[in-house]
């Protein structure tokens, strides 16, 4: 008993050095994981801003046309879902999907300047002033703020080689991989607004119930859930922008790109820019008289011959940053 008593105070003693140090690891180690985490959270808002301040923050004009800048960066292009299930989420033909996967990464190395909106009628007539002036159509397609259309492939890139000889810059479609990714704008959802269908009348003009009252094109060929107030082409700009300040990359004209169409591969990549050669190029984005729910997406790919011109295909540029 006497042992006992002279030892009690040594075991006391031990047990509080004990507690005591097991509530300072507690706290030294919650600290560091606090902030550990709050660092993490911080990397990822320097990142964020990195990737979405200065595509919104810096625009420059030429000649009237309105440009931002497109961050150089990395991204997923191309559907993460097999064309099957893409299908079975969005309806209609499987084989309609089956040119948008396998899903890759994509790096742009180097950033550049892309039109805030789909080249205009007024814009386009500066390089040939008759173009769509004398036209008798049951709809209206050549305002001057309307996007211009009825302009093959040839006929944009020779827009392009036009606006680059008054200036000192190169003036081009963009490659399709930078289409997808000035579309997405950091973000990875079906849309640059998210994976619902109900925003996309603020977002986009697509063929919706404005649309569907108006043309009414047989089932499964699905119109949006919206009233966008539009049967063709809005002028550019009506709708909402993405994050990088794009207005209509989905929707209003299909855009074409620099592009051959080729199928795509698993392998990551550095600044693609399509086959060597090909039959058709790639159009992109969707238009006023696309399905909503089916062809409105970022990773939609459409292809089609380079002399064809169509009420519903147009283009917005890009300016290459000086070597
Ligand atoms: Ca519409
Ligand atoms: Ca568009």
């Amino acid at each position: 008993m006497e042992t006992f008593k002279r030892i009690s105070p040594v075991i006391v003693l031990i047990l509080q050095v004990f507690l005591i140090s097991l509530l300072v690891f507690r706290f030294h180690w919650g600290r560091r994981a606090e902030s550990a985490a709050n660092a993490a959270e911080t990397a990822q808002a320097m990142e964020l801003q990195r990737t979405t301040c200065p595509a919104t923050l810096i625009a420059m004009t030429f000649d009237g046309i309105e440009f931002v800048w497109i961050p150089p960066g990395s991204f997923m292009m191309g559907s993460g879902l097999s064309a099957e299930k893409l299908a079975v989420k969005y309806g209609g033909w499987e084989a309609a999907y089956e040119d948008e996967y396998p899903q890759h990464s994509v790096r742009i190395s180097r950033g550049f300047w892309m039109s805030k909106y789909e080249v205009t009628n007024a814009q386009y007539r500066k390089y040939k002033s008759s173009h769509l002036k004398e036209v008798d159509w049951q709809y209206i397609l050549n305002g001057d703020s309307q996007p211009v259309v009825e302009v093959s492939w040839n006929d944009a890139t020779a827009y392009c080689e036009w606006l680059s000889q008054r200036s000192n810059a190169i003036y081009r479609l963009p490659t399709e991989a930078e289409w997808e990714y000035a579309c997405r704008a950091g973000t990875s959802t079906p849309r640059y607004w998210g994976d619902d269908d109900a925003p996309m009348g603020l977002y986009a003009n697509v063929y919706d119930r404005t649309g569907e009252a108006e043309f009414n094109f047989p089932r499964p060929y699905a119109a949006a859930e919206t009233t966008d107030g539009y049967k063709v082409t809005a002028p550019v700009g009506s709708f909402e922008p993405n994050a990088w300040g794009l207005h209509d990359m989905i929707g209003n004209v299909s855009e074409w790109c620099g592009d051959w169409y080729g199928e795509y591969s698993a392998a990551w990549v550095t600044d693609p820019g399509g086959p060597v050669s090909g039959i058709e190029r790639i159009v992109r984005g969707a238009s006023w008289i696309d399905s909503g729910p089916t062809q409105c997406r970022s990773a939609k790919r459409e292809r089609v011959e380079a002399s064809d011109v169509m009420p519903l295909i147009g283009f917005r540029i890009c300016r290459s940053v000086d070597e």
